[in-house]
């Protein structure tokens, strides 16, 4: 038994460095486990999605080192499917009062920290939902989808659903239909054309994505725009790349860190105990690795801690410049976006140890208590 475990655990760790090296881990073929799954699963179980962003750190890994083509075409985002695909529903989130109208269903992974700022903006509006996990080695509850990642959302339009992509979009698209209630949520979705790489079909790019459809507003109000939709970019595009090297600093805090994904992911519920160890160890072995590459890639200190501290202290002067929140009193969509990604690592020494030695910690609770209590939930007029 331990003789095949170990065959099968470097097998494992030889696919891994091959395909790290080659740039491309999620595609790698390699020969087949006597237990008649592939260890395409198990290499993507290790390294693809399972919870906290190793999805989006292979994506990354593998969509920077493609030529851009010269050849991009664009559809339109508004995807809609007739029925609900079968698939079980995980959690419901009901949130009393909730005056949305809107019958939402959100498929991710719990702590990937797109999915995170996603749940951030629904919980923060007081929008009921339906969460279903996805199973990040099969991903069979996404096998109706042609767009890969989650976050994905279903939103019941009519009969029928409207299906929004990407973690950016989804909050763009919801906070302009919060805004005027009277436009239709597919009329909204048309001004988030996809841009899609004919040459890469998976690397796909959301035009406005940071844009709020509204009317004319002031000069001031103007500003205030355009602040919120850099920092919103500044999340997804910088402070989400201080994470990984962070969360998989040391073999033990990579180790510690898949422990807690485990957990908050029930992968109790999602895996078989040696899948789930399997998946435990290499993955956090092969993060441990990836990790430092990352670091690399995105110029981070060669103590990663202080790159971590450095984009947070950014982060925290500027919210200090505006109030309690970078939305003043309240909080914007920057906010819950750096948020929605920071409460991806919460149960993380790196988290921990970035609220000892930054001052985030009374804005990130302040966040986290009106996240909770829905505070931006709006009666119906
Ligand atoms: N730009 C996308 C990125 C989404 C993303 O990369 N998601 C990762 C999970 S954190 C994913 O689904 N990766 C593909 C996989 O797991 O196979 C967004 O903001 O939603």
């Amino acid at each position: 038994m331990s003789f095949v475990l170990r065959r099968r655990f470097s097998s494992i760790l030889y696919e891994l460095k091959k395909c790290t090296i080659n740039n491309y881990p999620i595609r790698c073929k390699s020969t087949s486990f006597s237990t008649g799954r592939t260890n395409k699963n198990y290499i993507k179980a290790a390294i693809a999605g399972l919870g906290f962003s190793t999805g989006y750190t292979l994506i990354n890994v593998t969509n920077n080192s493609e030529s851009t083509s010269d050849n991009p075409s664009v559809i339109n985002s508004n995807i809609t499917t007739s029925s609900l695909p079968k698939v079980e529903v995980s959690r419901q989130i009901k949130i009393p009062g909730d005056s949305s109208c809107l019958n939402i269903t959100l498929f991710q992974y719990t702590t990937c920290p797109f999915c995170c700022k996603v749940r951030a903006f629904l919980d923060y509006y007081g929008i009921s939902y339906n969460i279903v996990e996805v199973n990040p080695v099969l991903r069979q509850q996404i096998k109706w989808s042609q767009y890969k990642k989650v976050p994905i959302l279903l939103v019941q339009t009519g009969d029928e659903y409207l299906q929004l992509n990407d973690s950016s979009m989804i909050i763009s698209s919801l906070a302009s239909y919060l805004k005027d209630r009277r436009t239709d949520l597919k009329n909204i979705t048309q001004s988030y054309p996809a841009i899609v790489d004919k040459k890469n079909p998976k690397k796909i790019e959301i035009l406005n994505k940071y844009f709020i459809m509204q009317g004319s507003l002031e000069e001031s109000e103007l500003l205030k725009d355009k602040e919120e939709r850099k920092w919103r970019q500044w999340a997804d595009d910088v402070l989400v790349h201080t994470l990984s090297p962070n969360v998989y600093r040391t073999p033990k805090e990579a180790l510690e860190a898949f422990n807690w994904f485990s957990e908050i992911g029930e992968w109790d519920k999602l895996f078989s105990i040696w899948e789930r160890l399997l998946i435990i160890y290499v993955g956090a072995y092969a993060m441990w690795l990836i990790g430092k590459r990352l670091k690399n890639r995105h110029n981070l200190k060669d103590n990663v801690r202080e790159s971590l501290y450095d984009e947070c202290n950014k982060w925290i002067n500027e919210v200090n410049k505006r109030g309690q929140f970078f939305g003043g009193t309240s909080p914007c969509l920057a906010d819950l976006a750096v948020y929605g990604v920071l409460s991806s690592i919460e149960g993380c020494l790196a988290f921990k140890e970035l609220l000892l030695n930054t001052k985030i910690s009374k804005w990130y609770y302040d966040m986290k208590k009106v996240v909770c209590d829905h505070a931006g939930i709006t009666p119906l007029h």
